[in-house]
């Protein structure tokens, strides 16, 4: 070994490393290049679109208890203010992964609790790929019909990357409410939750110590669009997508503790099913229902169809069952479904435990006997129900008859909803509220002539309506009309028939979702004195998206609209 040669050695080996390195740089970028060009040519994966960061859904057990809350009942009126942004995230409610829409990362979404008389202000940001809009159900939004919440009815959807500022006051009215997205069928995926009411002069306050929500719901694996795309094509023949599982508060399994005397407040926040929800050993006592209240009744179980509330005393009664308390039973009455599921296990449970009771035991109590089943999903039955605070259904000024029907008669001979001759497709760009006024601030647009694809039925004065719907399908319909709340004065089997149908007017039954029996009907009354554009639809989901949706222009001379630039 020579000493010049040590002495070049280390330039020798730096030489080396920076070629080699050179190559490998080069060969990096012409292989990132490459797959990248390879990337752009191939169609785009949806999955990268949603947020796999959030695993978890963000819980808070005790959102919907509202005893926990400190909510004073008042009154004095007040702002009740929120800040929600919807986005898209893989989660999993029952263990299943699946792409979800979630209300400020929960399911459900976050509790709006508020007075009667308060002013609900909600910001919503739009986090998602495709628009959406928050209906606020069972609101009546007299004087603010365009904070309704309904795509191609009251509003455009709010574009991704983009807020739309709710606000409106509630007036006259308390009870048990829900809001969910009206945008597609973007709400089976998520964006539901509570909404609840308080008022002084609610007539059963004093009667229980603990007020709880209890949301049930049918739950798919697959996400909505999907579900829809499958449903209205000629593969499904108009058979519904069957849940995969049910939940109660988002859950599959629900441990609930309670006092000796609680309010037990139950939306069906779902999409299809209609559910039976019983406790074991112990009686319910209906005394609400859609935010009227009922002078109380004892049932065994409580049918619930989608969308309908009901709430319910419960009296804990500690000698019955084995002392580890009782099951809270949400039955899904599979007898409506056309189609088995056979992975599907209807029965959704829930452990009721007062103080005192052994907690970790699996309670040993009884179910009611099946003889209280009906195999039908009927509501409860309407003469049951007595409103508290009576009314006398008003003398009908007009009739208006509708017919509700699912047809195979378009060219690509797919299965739709028809209400009488129209299915329902949404303008989303131009909704009809926008349509019947003329300019900013309002004015009739006397000229308008709806499209095709729309069933507006104008309601020119202050009047009392009376809405007869014959169903001429084999299914039950939950129909649910926006803004108001309607009487039930006949329901019954086969077609509705003037002066051979007996109508009860005498302190009828008052609520805002009303299922048809099968080849049945109902007469509904109801007072045309909230000016707008007023939804009246199914609200299956999948009945909605196949068309079953028509709408009431009411006062057109006092409709007005708000021109509404997008919060940035
Ligand atoms: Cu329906």
């Amino acid at each position: 070994m020579t000493p010049w040669l040590d002495s070049r050695k280390p330039e020798y080996k730096y030489r080396r490393v920076l070629v080699i390195t050179s190559v490998l740089a080069i060969t990096t970028l012409i292989l990132s290049l490459t797959l990248l060009i390879i990337d752009r040519l191939r169609p785009q994966d949806s999955s990268s679109l949603w947020d796999h960061s959030s695993y978890d859904i963000k819980d808070d057990p005790w959102e919907y208890n509202l005893s926990k809350n400190n909510f004073t009942i008042s009154r004095v009126p007040a702002t009740r203010y929120y800040e929600w942004t919807i986005s898209q995230q893989v989660t999993a409610p029952d263990g299943f992964e699946r792409p979800m829409l979630l209300v400020n990362g929960k399911f459900p979404g976050p509790l709006v609790e508020a007075n009667a008389g308060d002013r609900i202000v909600v910001k919503v940001t739009n986090d998602m790929v495709n628009g959406t809009a928050i209906h606020w159900h069972g609101m009546f939004q007299n004087g603010t019909n365009w904070m309704d919440g309904t795509t191609g009815v009251t509003q455009c959807p709010i574009p991704p990357g983009q807020s739309f500022t709710y606000n409106f006051t509630v007036a006259n009215q308390w009870g048990t409410y829900w809001w969910h997205a009206h945008a597609a069928s973007q709400y089976v995926d998520g964006i539901v939750g509570p909404l609840i009411i308080h008022s002084p002069d609610e007539p059963h306050l004093d009667k229980y110590d603990q007020d709880l929500i209890m949301m049930v719901s049918d739950h798919y694996h697959t996400d909505s669009a999907s579900l829809v795309a499958w449903y209205l094509s000629t593969a499904s023949e108009g058979v519904e997508p069957v849940p995969d599982n049910g939940l109660i508060n988002g859950r599959n399994s629900f441990d609930c503790s309670l006092a000796t005397e609680a309010l037990i407040r139950i939306i069906n926040t779902g999409s299809f099913a209609d559910f039976k929800v019983s406790v074991d050993e112990h009686e319910l006592e209906v005394i609400e229902a859609d935010g009227v209240d009922m002078v109380p009744v004892k049932v065994e179980r409580v049918p619930i169809h989608v969308a309908q509330r009901y709430s319910v005393l419960l009296v804990a009664d500690q000698s019955k069952g084995g002392g580890e308390g009782f099951w809270i039973r949400a039955e899904m009455n599979t007898n409506c479904f056309n189609v088995e599921n056979p992975a599907l296990d209807p029965s959704v449970k829930a452990i009721l435990r007062t103080s005192g009771m052994a907690p970790q035991e699996i309670p040993t109590s009884k179910d009611w006997e099946e003889s209280a089943w009906s195999p039908h999903c009927d509501d409860l039955k309407t003469e049951m129900l007595k409103p508290f605070f009576a009314r006398v259904a008003p003398q009908a000024d007009i009739q208006v008859v509708l017919e509700m029907s699912f047809q195979t008669i378009t060219r690509d001979r797919v299965n739709m909803g028809y209400v009488n001759k129209t299915s329902w497709r949404p303008q989303l760009n131009n909704p009809t509220l926008l349509q019947a006024v003329e300019g900013d601030g309002g004015g009739v647009n006397s000229a308008i002539v709806f499209d095709e694809s729309q069933l507006v039925v104008t309601l020119e004065t202050i009047q009392t309506v009376e809405l007869v719907v014959n169903n001429l399908d084999e299914g039950a319909h939950p129909f649910h009309l926006h803004g108001h709340i309607f009487f039930v004065v006949a329901t019954g089997d086969g077609s509705y028939m003037p002066g051979r149908s007996e109508l009860r007017t005498e302190n009828p039954l008052r609520r805002d979702t009303v299922t048809i029996p099968p080849y049945g009907y109902v007469v509904l009354r109801f007072v045309s004195d909230n000016p707008g554009l007023w939804a009246f639809h199914c609200h299956i989901d999948w009945h909605m998206a196949a068309g079953l949706m028509m709408q009431f222009l009411t006062l057109p001379s006092q409709v007005k609209v708000r021109k509404y630039r997008w919060d940035f």
